[in-house]
This record gives C-alpha cells, structure tokens and sequence, in this order.
C-alpha cells in the first residue's frame, strides 16, 4: 500500500459508481488535487468544484511582488486553522526541482496541469518565454510525475489544458479527429504538450488526459482577453468612466462557452477509466463583431460610436474560425454546456456593470482617480 490514503495507485475510484459524476464527491473524501495555474480564471473555478467534492486541494503560485490570489481569496482560509482544504505552495513551471519537491510532498492523486502564459497576442512578442512554460513546462511537470511515480508506486492521474488554438487554420468544426495547424507561437507550444502527453501516456503509462478547449470566459476572465476588455469598457464607458474602446480584428470568430462549464469537463476526464483526448466545446460560433453587439445591446447602447481601430491588436497570424464538436465528450463523458452565448454574455455585462458602479462609487467619493479605479494605474 502506498499513498496517504492506502489506495495502490492513487485512484482506485471508477468501479461501482460509474463515473463518480453527479452527486457529491463520489469516492470519499480527502483525496488530493494539485492545480497548476490556480490563481487563473480555470483554477479558481476548479478549486471551488474540487473543494466542493471535499478534495484536498493544493495550488501553485508563483512569488510576485503584489498579490496574484485575487480569484481565490474566497476559498482561501488562514492556514494556522486546524481545518483548511485548500492549501498554496510556491512554485513555477520553469523551476523543476520546485515541482518534484512540491509532489513528493502531496501525493497528489490528481494533478490539473493549467499554469501557462495564455495569450496568443502575447506569445508573438515573448516566444521563448512561452514556449519555456507551455511546452517546456508541462515537460517539466510531467517527468516529476513520472519520477514519483517510480519511487512510489502511486500514479497520479493528470489533465493537460490543450486548447483548440492548436487547430488554428484548421476547418471547422474541429474535433479530435482534426488535424493541428498552430498559427502563433502559444498554439506551437500547445501542440508540443499534446504530444508530450501522447507520448508519456504510451511509454510510461502515464494516466495523463488532454483537454483541447475552446474558448470559454466568465466574469473572471482576465481583461486583456476580447470578452472580457468588452465588457468592462462598455460597462465603464455607460457610466462615463472610460470614453472609448480600442480593438483589432472583429471578423475573427470563436466559440465561447463558460469557464464554470469547462472546468467539470476537467474533472469528468479525471474520472473516466482510461486517459484519452477530448474536446471541450458548445458547437456555435460567433464573431468579435457579434459579442460587441450582443453586450451593447444588454446595455442599449450604440457600440459603434465608441469602438475604434488599433492596429497593435493584430496578430502576424490569425486565426479566423473556432468551431468545436464536442459530440465524444458528450457520448463518453455525458458532458453538456450549460450557458450558451447569451447567457454568457448577460452574465458578464451585469458582474462588470456592477462592478463599474461600485468604481463610481469611490471616484465619486475622491478616493480613486478614473484610472486608478480600472485597474490601469
Ligand atoms: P489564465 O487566467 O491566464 O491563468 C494562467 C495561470 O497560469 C495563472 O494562475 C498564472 O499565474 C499561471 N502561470 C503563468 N505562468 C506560470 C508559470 N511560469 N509557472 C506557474 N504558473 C504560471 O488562464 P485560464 O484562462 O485560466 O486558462 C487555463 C489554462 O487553459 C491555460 O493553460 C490556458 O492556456 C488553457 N486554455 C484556456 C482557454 C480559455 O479560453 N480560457 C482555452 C483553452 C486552453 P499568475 O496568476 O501568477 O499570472
Ligand atoms: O482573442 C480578436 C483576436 O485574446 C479572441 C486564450 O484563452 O482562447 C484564448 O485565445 C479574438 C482574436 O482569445 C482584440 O484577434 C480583436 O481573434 O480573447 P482573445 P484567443 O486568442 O482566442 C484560446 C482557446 C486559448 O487557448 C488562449 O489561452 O479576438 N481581437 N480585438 C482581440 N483580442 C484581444 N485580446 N484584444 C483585442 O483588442
């Protein structure tokens, strides 16, 4: 017997109950998580689902100067309590001796691989640093799991954020079947860690799933990302904090699910009882142009008195149609979107509409300047 626990191989939980998936945790409690990645928009959500299920979860964080836990401060309690199921360690995905002495010290039975620089636009102007986290980085990641699984017999079952960036110029709809063809520097690093997956499952066994994602958002997406910027600019320009939007190509179209949607999804490939690939997705496309309307609208507004061109949001490469089928996940996994586009949007527009006005609120009162309250100063 090995593992905190006593199970062999630090699963052991498919048997009786199917998947585990629907009510509670489905195998007991006390079994443990590592989240890369989790003070990000995914991690958050995904600790607060694995919490739920009475996991024992721990999260990477990496050492900055300010603080980055701004999306979990509120399932983080004070580690001196006696009774705290989320735990922080510091770490990096560019730093593998940190990642092997933080695993031999958990014993995690499930490890949700999702730290990454994540933005494509990004990825054009610091590529090495990209490719280091992305691909290199989840190398990293997943010979320390293979080395603790040689010296303790345990075998951690691991999830690998893909994303449907990897397709790129790929015809839609896309699904397992397709094949890749990145278009930026993210999406090249990306497929890297889908095949370092494929590879450590079939030479060492690993128990390692790829989820190839599309593009899911939610009131806590960061806001450079296109979903996002809309929301907080329309909100903030309706309550005169902000006078214009800037933005790059509105043609692109994406498929948008919501964030809270993926991460079961995460999970449910976790429990399923072997590792495979699966796309994550809600089947509908819809433009930039689209979102932009549909989010004015919520606030009957005219967008196009106050959007204009910046050719600095260009991509040397784009990619102009992301369109999933997610019918395997949906066969095997009995996984389904529960927010479609306009919900999502709704939901957006009211958090940020919210949150706009409680930045009125101090700007009103002295305390901040406009700027100070958007975050940009
Ligand atoms: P996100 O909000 O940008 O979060 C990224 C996380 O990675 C943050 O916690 C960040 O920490 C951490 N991180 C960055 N560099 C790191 C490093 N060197 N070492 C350790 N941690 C590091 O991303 P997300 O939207 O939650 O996405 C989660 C994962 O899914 C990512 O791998 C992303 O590429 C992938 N994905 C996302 C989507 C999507 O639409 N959201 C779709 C497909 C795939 P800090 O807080 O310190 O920055
Ligand atoms: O861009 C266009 C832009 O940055 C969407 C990441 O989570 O999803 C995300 O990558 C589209 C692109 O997301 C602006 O050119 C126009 O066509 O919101 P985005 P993304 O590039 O699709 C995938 C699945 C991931 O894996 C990534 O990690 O919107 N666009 N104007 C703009 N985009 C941005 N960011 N800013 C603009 O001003």
């Amino acid at each position: 017997m090995n593992g905190k626990n006593g199970q062999t191989d630090g699963n052991g939980i498919n048997g009786s109950n199917g998947h585990g998936i629907g009510g509670g945790n489905g195998h007991g409690g006390s079994r443990r998580a590592l989240i890369t990645g989790v003070t990000g928009q995914d991690g958050s959500y995904l600790a607060e689902l694995l919490l739920a299920k009475d996991y024992e979860v721990h999260g990477l964080i990496r050492r900055s100067s300010t603080f980055s836990t701004g999306r979990i401060d509120h399932i983080y309690d004070d580690p001196h309590r006696a009774q705290v199921n989320l735990k922080l360690h510091y770490g990096d995905l560019t730093d593998s001796t940190g990642l092997r002495r933080i695993i031999e010290e958990i014993e995690p039975h499930e490890v949700y691989n999702l730290a990454a620089q994540s933005h494509v636009r990004v990825s054009f102007d610091q590529p090495e640093y990209t490719a280091d986290v992305v691909a290199t980085g989840t190398l990293r990641l997943l010979e320390a799991i293979r080395d603790y699984m040689a010296i303790s017999n345990n075998r951690p079952r691991v999830y690998q954020a893909c994303s449907s960036e990897m397709f790129g110029s790929s015809i839609p709809p896309q699904n397992e079947m397709t094949s890749f063809h990145p278009r930026s520097p993210y999406a090249v690093s990306k497929v890297a860690s889908y095949h370092y997956a494929v590879n450590y499952r079939e030479a060492y066994d690993l128990f390692v799933s790829n989820g190839i994602l599309f593009n899911h958002e939610s009131p806590r997406r960061g806001g450079t990302f296109v979903t996002r910027k809309i929301t907080r600019a329309l909100t903030r320009i309706k309550l005169g904090l902000q006078e214009k939007l800037f933005l790059g190509n509105l043609d692109a179209k994406r498929d948008w699910g919501f964030a809270g949607d993926y991460v079961e999804a995460m999970w449910r490939m976790l429990q399923h009882d072997r590792p495979d690939d699966f796309v994550v997705a809600t089947g509908e496309t819809h433009s930039v142009h689209e979102f932009l309307e549909s989010a004015a609208g919520v606030l009957d507004m005219d967008w196009r008195a106050i959007v204009e061109f910046d050719s600095r949001y260009l991509r040397p490469s784009e990619v102009d149609v992301l369109q999933g089928d997610a019918s395997k996940i949906h066969r095997e996994l009995g996984w389904k979107p529960t927010v479609n586009f306009e919900r999502l949007v709704r939901m957006m527009v009211d958090h940020d509409l919210n949150l706009a006005q409680r930045e009125q609120t101090l700007v009103d009162a002295g305390h901040v300047t406009r700027m100070q309250a958007s975050g940009d100063e």
